[in-house]
């Protein structure tokens, strides 16, 4: 087994570039700002980070790039959200505390991916 096998630090799932914008905090509704964001899902968490230099699987290590945020999933809801954008391949991610996400990417597999793999981690969480 790993040396880390009990867990103690939080498990990488998927790191990559995605579309995101932030449309509501708190159950609030916002104006949309689409940018660029690294995405680094890890353990418990899905971290953003806008610097290009946290590019990297070990950007969210402690030590390394600072997150720009970052998104609790215990509880949190995901759906295919099309409906509210005129880009492709948009998922909505809706955390607990109000706060709504979309995340896009131009390749169908890839969002796809993410979504099985979010999905994935909070199906984990709600079993806990
Ligand atoms: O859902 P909306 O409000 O039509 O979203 C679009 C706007 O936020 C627009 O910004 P301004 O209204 O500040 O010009 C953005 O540039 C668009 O990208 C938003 O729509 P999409 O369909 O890209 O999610």
């Amino acid at each position: 087994s790993s040396p880390d096998s009990e867990g103690v630090t939080p498990e990488l799932e998927k790191a990559g570039l995605l579309n995101k914008t932030k449309i509501a905090e708190g159950g609030r509704k916002l104006r949309k700002n689409w940018n660029l964001s690294w995405v680094v899902l890890v353990g418990n968490s899905l971290v953003f980070f806008k610097d290009p230099k946290s590019q990297n699987p070990d950007s969210w290590k402690p030590g390394n790039s600072r997150p720009e945020s970052s998104v609790d999933l215990r509880g949190a809801q995901l759906q295919w959200a099309n409906d509210l954008s005129s880009k492709k391949n948009v998922f909505k991610l809706r955390t607990v505390t109000g706060n709504e996400f979309l995340l896009q990417s131009e390749t169908e597999t890839l969002i796809r991916e993410w979504y099985r793999t979010i999905q994935n981690v909070i199906d984990r969480l709600d079993k806990e």
